[in-house]
């Protein structure tokens, strides 16, 4: 068979298109890779048709990262995830991470509190390819083709009620297999947050996968948030719950110091952390410095949401 069939995290049953119909609109796409499917026809094609030539979820051309993309050894295995200790080598403790069953529960002000299977969640979802970067307040960065879809679409489902104006995400806590969970100066379970605006932004985005494979549970699989335009600790790994609110959150860093770590935590090199310069910063692989740019260069995208709060410490 010609067609790969996609793998579970990235095609749900129910999307699984007539091959032929894929046939057909293969010999297109052929001329057309990376183009997504949103441009060849609109909602009436599924998820299937998403595809590139070769099988893989079609990368949006929109997101072009402007630089190479990090090895996927130096992406996989230097990894912040304090849930499996403080190191930047927990990848191999977190393995003992269990992802299958997962679901998600829709809590707070929703009319519809509800648990979703992560296979119900993709099967309402289009997948697609971003090349993102990524930068942690600790100032290094790397540059990841991650599989997923928009945040804006996780809030949908969460059917949020219209005085909601925060959406709170909660990432997973399994004490047996999380030994970091210990550590009892930390304010667990991870939470993090952000506006209802920020998360119809299409930059926000819920990752399932990375260099064409399911999210490792290193990196936070099976399912994590992204906020490329802020500092890395906002992007809460392995979620378990989103909670719609209208009282903005502590976030778990915050708790532990707010003047380090706010609520906003956009990048921006002009505003130094408390303890180091935010100027530039190393990428992960090469390790070479290059500077650090304003919404981590997507202020394009993001800045028109916060024209309107400029008392508010937007940027640490
Ligand atoms: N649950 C949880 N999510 C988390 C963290 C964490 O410790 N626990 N660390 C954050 C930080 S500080 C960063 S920089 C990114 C790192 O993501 P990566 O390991 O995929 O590079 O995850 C963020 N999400
Ligand atoms: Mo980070």
């Amino acid at each position: 068979m010609l067609i790969k069939i996609r793998r579970s995290w990235e095609l749900p049953e129910s999307a699984a298109t007539a091959e032929s119909l894929v046939m057909n609109r293969r010999k297109g796409l052929g001329l057309m890779a990376g183009l997504g499917a949103g441009l060849i026809g609109g909602s009436v094609l599924s998820p299937a048709l998403a595809q590139a030539p070769d099988g893989a979820v079609a990368r949006n051309p929109r997101f072009q990262p402007g630089r190479d993309v990090t090895p996927e050894k130096d992406a996989t295995t230097y990894n912040n995830f304090y849930e499996f200790g403080d190191s930047k080598g927990i990848y191999p403790a977190a393995q003992k991470l269990k992802m299958d069953p997962w679901s998600v529960r829709f809590e707070g002000m929703t009319d519809q509190p509800r648990e979703m299977g992560l296979e119900d969640i993709l099967r309402q979802v289009k997948l697609e390819e971003r090349v993102l970067r990524h930068r942690c307040v600790e100032a290094w960065a790397m540059t990841v083709p991650w599989t997923g879809f928009p945040l804006s679409e996780l809030v949908r489902l969460g059917a949020p009620k219209a005085g909601a104006k925060y959406v709170v995400f909660e990432t997973a806590q399994q004490p047996g297999n999380m030994p970091g969970l210990r550590a009892i100066w930390y304010s667990w379970p991870y939470i993090e947050g952000c506006t209802i605006e920020e998360a119809g932004n299409e930059l926000g985005f819920v990752a399932t996968g990375m260099y064409g494979k399911p999210l490792p549970p290193q990196n936070g699989g099976p399912i994590r948030i992204l906020f490329p335009w802020k500092y890395g600790f906002k992007s809460g790994k392995s979620v378990v719950k989103v909670t719609f609110t209208d009282k903005r959150p502590v976030s778990f860093w915050q708790q532990l110091q707010d003047s380090e770590y706010g609520f906003w935590a956009n990048v921006n090199p002009a505003v130094p952390h408390p303890r180091w310069s935010q100027a530039t910063e190393r990428l992960l692989g090469s390790g070479e410095r290059v500077p650090t740019q304003i919404f981590n260069g997507y202020g394009d995208t993001v800045a028109s949401l916060y024209t309107n709060l400029q008392n508010e410490r937007l940027y640490a």
